[in-house]
């Protein structure tokens, strides 16, 4: 759940990159921290916990401090999970408290069992944490749009944009920061949309 802090003012979300190993999440949140627009004070540290072959092992952190929005300081706290599957009580650790999340889908064509897998993986751990998709902002990205052997758009969102309401999805190649904002842009605003909507964030005093 956001925390939203009236007195201080300030609006914190948790946004968690989810995905199968080797997908390119780490990479999102590296280009993220090179590129991002803001003031070099608000622009935090990338914190990466990752075995010596890059692997994530526990998870990667940025926080960006974004925008103000009536009157709160926004701050955006930007989570990877480690994608290899015998790492899931720590994907269940880090979705804790999840307000929004990027599902970063790797294009390669034999890479499709491990996307699906990995998306059945998020809903099944969202659901241990009572946690429903249907009532949390999402993303696709699919990643690796530069390689040879890469699925058919049509046929990743056939395999994971299949549900009741479809989400914004975005191809991305995120070693070369392409689809990389275009997916952090959108997931903010959704969540941003949904909190100055629906939640107690009083209106700024004329
Ligand atoms: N060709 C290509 N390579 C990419 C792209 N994005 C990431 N990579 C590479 O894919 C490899 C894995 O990327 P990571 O960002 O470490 O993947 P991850 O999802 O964090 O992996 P885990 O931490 O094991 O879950 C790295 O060598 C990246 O440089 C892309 O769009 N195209
Ligand atoms: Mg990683």
């Amino acid at each position: 759940m956001a925390i939203i802090n009236q007195a201080a003012k300030e609006l914190q979300v948790k946004i968690v990159y989810y995905g199968p190993a080797l997908g390119g999440k780490t990479t999102n949140l590296v280009q993220v921290h090179e590129h991002v627009q803001v003031a070099a004070q608000s622009k935090g540290k990338l914190v990466s916990l990752a075995t010596n072959s890059d692997r994530t092992l526990f998870f990667d952190f940025l926080p960006i401090e974004a925008m103000t929005i009536r009157g709160f300081r926004t701050k955006f706290q930007l989570y990877t999970v480690p994608g290899q599957v015998i790492y899931n009580t720590t994907r269940q650790l880090v979705l804790r408290g999840v307000d929004g999340i990027v599902f970063v889908a790797d294009s390669q064509y034999e890479k499709m069992p491990e996307n699906v897998e990995s998306f059945q993986n998020m809903v099944d751990n969202l659901s241990s944490l009572k946690l429903n998709l249907v009532e949390i902002p999402y993303v696709l990205q699919y990643n690796k749009r530069d390689l040879p052997n890469v699925a058919p758009v049509e046929y990743m969102e056939f395999l994971l944009n299949n549900r009741d309401v479809q989400v914004p999805s975005f191809g991305a190649t995120a070693h070369k920061c392409e689809g990389v904002f275009e997916a952090l842009n959108m997931i903010t605003r959704l969540l941003l949309h949904k909190f100055v909507n629906q939640t107690q964030i009083a209106p700024q005093a004329a």
